[in-house]
């Protein structure tokens, strides 16, 4: 089968090469030149574990080649950005790929939606415009679950949910799919489809939001609500989420707006995204506190993690970044430190340099790799507050924060 797959971002460039392994002849598309000729030298544009050397496979079966232009093929997957404006999926850049599949359209083909839309986004929108062209078609949307970091194992064995409002469409993109997916296919209708996938996002917010109360009323609480959270979780039906400094990437932060938008019974999911969005300054206000505590005149802070999440390279949306404009904003001096991110970055420095300069550490983001640090050695650093119960080994001489516990631990375990 001839595929096309229409950006080649996180999600696109995965699935081609998924599609190319499979066996099918590939062509993949974005309107970035850089992309494309980094695709075409083999270059993997963004980190993704095992990626490089699947698309170094997929080049060298000559059935996958990249460049601006659609052309005619048997199916059109999408998979471009829909990012959120006013509450609402903008589908500018959906459309754009749209009108670029149905110039080359002979009629008949199938058209994948593969970006995150709104709920009744392909019943109200995109199929009355796909109409309008007077061409036939299939529609179909497939959206992706999988985790950036695991995408290409998760893509090939979670179970995905397939919503089409004709058979014809539905057995056809199963069949598709079935090419690499060794998860369950689900059939189902477009808009439950975009709601499952809507809901699936904004039930992570929603719990990652109540973990964030619970952090802030355990500080009140004086008590340490990581070992609360612990010890909530042996009930056999409860399974809190993490509290931290803020929830990030191109995902979470968006998809639960699509509600917020198109209905305005959204309240609680509104609410969450306020909690979570308030993170950043909540904890920078905490960080402000210490630093009093600690009547440390010139404050340096040292923030380790850059990337929204553990050992991944993306920045979307990510937390520090809010922190790092909270600290613009309110003239602190500070250096940022992250492995993962290859692109320079204001602030950014080797490890060695973020301790050795900085007299507080903050860190927003748990890698392992800050694990094994040794922080006693820098007697520079006058406390260091973790935001995500990352350090879990003795720190001599050096007090101990972290996010939803009000005591600091000088010389012992933070648990
Ligand atoms: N986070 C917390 N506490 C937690 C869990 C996460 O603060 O308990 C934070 C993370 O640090 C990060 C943010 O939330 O800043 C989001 O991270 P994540 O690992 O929850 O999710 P993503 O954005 O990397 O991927 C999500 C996944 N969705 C769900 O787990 C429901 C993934 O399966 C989706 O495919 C992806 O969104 C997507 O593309 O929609």
């Amino acid at each position: 089968m001839k595929i096309s797959v229409i950006g080649l971002g996180y999600i696109g460039l995965p699935t081609a090469c998924l599609f190319v392994n499979a066996g099918h002849e590939v062509s993949g598309v974005d309107i970035d030149k850089r992309k494309i000729t980094a695709i075409q030298k083999g270059l993997v544009p963004f980190e993704e574990n095992d990626l490089q050397k699947l698309l170094a496979t997929a080049i060298q079966t000559k059935r996958f080649n990249v460049g601006t232009n659609v052309s005619s093929s048997d199916v059109y997957i999408i998979a471009v950005p829909t990012p959120e404006e006013n509450h609402k999926a903008d589908l500018r850049y959906v459309f754009a790929a749209l009108k670029s599949v149905i110039d080359v359209m002979r009629g008949g083909e199938l058209i994948v939606i593969e970006s995150t839309v709104y709920p009744g986004a392909c019943r109200d929108e995109i199929t009355p415009f796909l109409v309008n062209t007077g061409k036939q078609f299939l529609l179909a949307h497939c959206p992706e679950r999988a985790i950036p970091g695991s995408t290409l194992y998760e893509m090939v064995h979670n179970d995905r949910i397939i919503g089409a409002d004709t058979k014809e469409a539905q057995d056809k993109t199963k069949e598709l799919y079935e090419s690499f997916v060794r998860g369950n296919l689900f059939l189902t209708d477009t808009t439950t489809a975009e709601t499952c996938k809507v809901m699936e996002n904004t039930y992570r917010d929603v719990n990652i939001a109540l973990a964030n109360e619970f952090a802030k009323i355990a500080q009140e609480l004086k008590i340490n609500i990581w070992e609360a959270i612990e010890l909530a979780n042996k009930h056999p039906r409860v399974h809190i989420h993490s509290p931290g400094p803020g929830v990030g990437g191109h995902c979470i932060p968006v998809d639960p707006w699509f509600f917020v938008g198109i209905s305005k019974q959204a309240k609680l999911i509104r609410t969450a995204r306020d909690i979570n969005d308030g993170m950043p300054l909540y904890v920078f206000n905490r960080l402000k506190k210490l630093i009093r505590k600690h009547s440390i005149k010139k404050p340096i802070v040292g923030i380790l993690g850059l990337s929204y999440k553990k050992n991944v390279g993306d920045i979307r949306e990510s937390p520090t970044i809010s922190m790092i404009k909270l600290m613009k904003k309110n003239h602190m001096q500070f250096f940022v430190h992250d492995v993962y991110v290859t692109d320079d970055f204001e602030g950014k420095k080797d490890i060695d340099d973020v301790l050795s300069l900085s007299n507080i550490i903050l860190i927003m983001t748990d890698h392992d790799i800050y694990n094994s640090i040794d922080f006693g050695k820098f007697k520079n650093i006058l406390f260091i507050y973790d935001t995500r119960q990352c350090i879990k080994k003795k720190i001599k001489h050096i007090p101990l924060y972290a996010l939803g516990d009000n005591s600091s631990y000088e010389n012992s375990t933070c648990h």
